[in-house]
């Protein structure tokens, strides 16, 4: 074993889902391993601790498992479970940790952001319940990387990431096992495969599209393969390191091929894609588009029909800035629902208590207690499951749905690449201007109340303030503000938009139409063009 003298690198603090950064910081000597060190540092693996490694397949994924796995061992791990080809989605691996009772894992990616040698690359550490580490872990690691002056690493040659089987390095056992297998028998448990299969028999047909991005081989395997769908259904199914030069971000621009495909008349039933980790996952029915909001609430409406639900779910949780569809859902089921901060590892704590069964984000995120992270593909087959059930088209269940609960009209504009000052200093303004804001007159609407989000975890007790600035208006509809932890470059602000339709009123109109008056008393009450200079969103989902 070597001790490698290093001294801290500035700026290591995880964001929303990990440390991001562009691929050149990563490759500065000792980067990545002041990282990995400083998390194994913190979490003080226990003699023969079983460590799963695995990442989303873009570029430098190689370099960093290698190292990892030099380094695990050094660190007293006994054995380390790596994904074949050092593929492992994020769903799948935080499968993995829960399957062999590991007590972490490493998983590279940086998700939906592009990937090449000028592009991102990220780790994030996942802990034994198989979610990422609360925010008292990912405190601790930022601050161990602050002091770090050493990494520990074993002196062996990179091993075969391409062969399954089991290889010594040192004293560690490392084990490449297949990615696909253990999760696809996890689908296979939860929903009802053969009533899919009679429905793809008589007729349903499906596009999904993988992105070159992780997905690929699990949706081969488990919409081709194991339920039928025809060869081809599974679109950009090969995994590459660079995303085929795309953004893998399943939405309404990155995702536009389907799109068109879906709007067209040549559109098949059913559309589907995910991201680089394979934890997002975008529906869109034929001409029907179902916001990731409004995706949720009608997936827990109808969770019962897959018989990894059949007995109902517990609780709904959805994260702050997500529209309140769940919310109706959870009241006519007599349920719980929970409002928690961005960013998946809020919803931990909640799961294990068995407090929530279900939870979703406005970015495309929906994931359940079969795992700690959220679940691309899994939203697929939970919708695929309770359109073969019901047999009826997704725009009849989008329908039926808002005729039953209302419509939560929903948008994000997101405006990337600010100036991190220029953004600082809007959101300070707004922040400082809340106390001020409720009974004021924006156009049409009036603001009800304004604050900060600031989140109590009912299981642990802890406090997450600075969440996100809110605006809510008589009537219900909302505006939101808050700055990504995700990006590698200035800052992004991220506006999102709700108003709600009830019963009866306004139930088949178009969003931004419907969101006119909330787009331009965003601008009224945070300045956004007087900040920015800005007079348009990047992107619009
Ligand atoms: C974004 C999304 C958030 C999601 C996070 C990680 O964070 O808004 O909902 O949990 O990405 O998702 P932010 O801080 O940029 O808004 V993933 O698929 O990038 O792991
Ligand atoms: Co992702």
């Amino acid at each position: 074993m070597t001790t490698y003298k290093t001294t801290p690198y500035e700026g290591q603090k995880p964001g929303t889902s990990g440390l991001r950064k562009k691929v050149r910081v990563f490759q500065q000597p000792g980067y990545a391993e002041n990282f990995i060190q400083a998390v194994f540092d913190v979490v003080e693996p226990a003699p023969g601790a079983v460590l799963v490694i695995g990442g989303d397949g873009r570029y430098h994924n190689r370099t960093v498992i290698q190292q990892a796995i030099r380094m695990a061992a050094a660190n007293g791990y006994g054995q380390v479970l790596v994904g074949q080809g050092g593929i492992l989605s994020t769903p799948a691996a935080s499968n993995v940790i829960r399957q062999y009772k590991a007590s972490g894992g490493l998983i590279l990616s940086a998700s939906h952001n592009p990937g090449g040698p000028d592009e991102d690359f990220g780790i994030k550490y996942n802990i034994a319940n198989g979610g990422p580490a609360p925010e008292s872990v990912t405190d601790a690691i930022y601050a161990r990387t602050q002091t770090i002056d050493r990494y520990l690493a074993l002196d062996t040659p990179d091993i075969d990431l391409d062969t399954l089987g089991t290889v010594e390095v040192g004293a560690c056992r490392v084990t490449v096992l297949d990615p696909v297998a253990d999760y696809a028998d996890l689908m296979e448990r939860l929903f009802d495969f053969a009533t899919i299969r009679a429905a793809v028999a008589g007729g349903l047909t499906m596009a999904f599209d993988a992105m070159h991005a992780v997905t690929g081989p699990y949706a081969t395997e488990i919409l081709e393969k194991r339920l039928g769908f025809a060869p081809g259904t599974v679109r950009n199914g090969v995994p590459l390191e660079d995303f085929g030069g795309h953004h893998p971000d399943p939405n309404m621009v990155h995702a536009k091929e389907l799109f068109d495909l879906m709007f067209s008349e040549a559109a098949p039933d059913f559309g589907a894609a995910s991201d680089g980790d394979g934890d997002r996952n975008l529906i869109v029915g034929k001409h029907r588009f179902v916001t990731p909001s409004d995706s949720l609430a009608m997936l827990a409406a109808n969770a019962h029909l897959a018989p990894g639900y059949a007995k109902g779910l517990a609780g709904i949780a959805r994260s702050m800035p997500t529209s309140a569809a769940a919310d109706r859902v959870a009241a006519s089921l007599g349920i719980p629902a929970f409002e928690t901060p961005t960013g998946w590892k809020f919803f931990g704590n909640l799961l294990d208590a068995g407090m929530a069964t279900i939870c979703g984000e406005e970015s495309a995120g929906t994931g359940s207690d079969h795992v700690r992270e959220k679940d691309g593909l899994w939203a697929v087959l939970l919708w695929l499951n309770i359109l073969a059930v019901r047999k009826i088209s997704v725009d009849a269940l989008a329908r039926k749905h808002w005729a039953k609960f209302g419509r939560n009209y929903y948008a994000r504009h997101d405006y990337e690449a600010l100036p991190t000052e220029q953004a600082d200093a809007l959101m300070a303004a707004l922040k400082a201007s809340l106390g001020a804001l409720p009974g004021r007159k924006v156009g049409p609407l009036r603001v009800e109340t304004a604050d900060s989000f600031s989140y109590l975890d009912p299981v642990d007790g802890s406090t997450s303030a600075n969440q996100g600035l809110r605006v809510l208006f008589e009537g219900g509809s909302r505006i939101v503000f808050r700055l990504s932890g995700t990006g590698t470059q200035g800052a992004t602000l991220r506006v999102y938009l709700e108003r709600y339709e009830p019963v009866g009123g306004d139930l088949d109109r178009e969003t931004p139409e419907m969101l006119a008056d909330l787009i331009a008393a965003a601008d009224e009450l945070a300045g956004i063009t007087r900040h920015t200079g800005r007079t348009a969103p990047d992107v619009v989902t």
